[in-house]
């Protein structure tokens, strides 16, 4: 697979917007303006069809230029005006239905109409236990960064996964386990995201991993922290 099929490697900055929740047109038509990469549809709670293939529409029309993907957590909202899916595997999930079986069943209803040449499977780690990915998964949370780290090294040396995806939604992370993380791996392109809320967190993180994902700041700050915590990412040096 060629680089130009694999667009996050080029990626240091997402956004990630909640069907679920409430943004203004103006807000979106912003987000081209700030300088981010891409932006990831998707959430845990109350996903629909219909809130899904709204915000698409709308994120659409506002920034046509911008690379939409769906981060899929319910088959019955797949929509198909996006540029490709995230697809979710929970390796920490203590309910196999998030490892394994949503897919298995996705594949057995839509088996030779998914375009696999546009999907990004993520290996996720669930790292915050009050995240509602948390509660919905029944994540079985590491309790040391060594913990931490044998669940990337197994998604990459037992799974074969090319991306992981450090998940503290709601919660910033400490640095040191992300870097345990980090350290393991050994080409798997690295997302993390959660409690990004400041120019510095957003460089500490991005100096760590390959992409930083930022949400509930955009919904609480507005479209100025995407600025700033892009600005602050491009400054940062990538790790090598
Ligand atoms: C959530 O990882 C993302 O899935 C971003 O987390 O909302 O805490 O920024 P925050």
């Amino acid at each position: 697979m060629t680089i130009w099929q694999q667009p996050w490697k080029m990626w240091r900055h997402v956004v990630k917007l909640d069907p679920d929740r409430n943004i203004e047109d103006s807000v979106l038509r912003e987000l081209p303006h700030t300088g981010t990469d891409a932006i990831f549809v998707g959430g845990t709670q109350d996903i629909t069809l219909e809130n899904t293939r709204a915000l698409v529409d709308r994120m659409r029309a506002a920034a046509p230029g911008l690379p939409i993907w769906q981060e899929i957590s319910e088959q019955h909202a797949i929509v198909t005006e996006v540029s490709g899916y995230a697809i979710p595997v929970v390796l920490n999930a203590g309910n196999k239905e998030w490892l394994i079986g949503r897919h298995m069943t996705a594949i057995r209803e839509y088996g030779p109409l998914i375009p696999w040449e546009r999907t990004l499977i993520e290996g996720y780690i669930i790292m915050n236990p009050d995240a509602d990915v948390a509660k919905r998964t029944q994540a079985v949370i590491p309790r040391s960064p060594e913990e931490a780290a044998a669940y990337a090294e197994a998604a990459e040396r037992i799974f074969g996964m090319k991306t992981l995806y450090v998940e503290y939604s709601g919660q910033y992370g400490d640095p040191e386990w992300v870097h345990s993380i980090r350290d393991v791996t050994r080409q798997a392109h690295l997302f993390y995201g959660g409690g990004i809320t400041t120019a510095e967190r957003a460089a500490e993180m991005a100096s760590i991993v390959d992409t930083i994902v930022v949400g509930n700041a955009l919904y609480e700050q507005g479209t100025e922290i995407v600025r700033e915590t892009v600005k602050a990412v491009k400054e940062t040096e990538k790790p090598s």
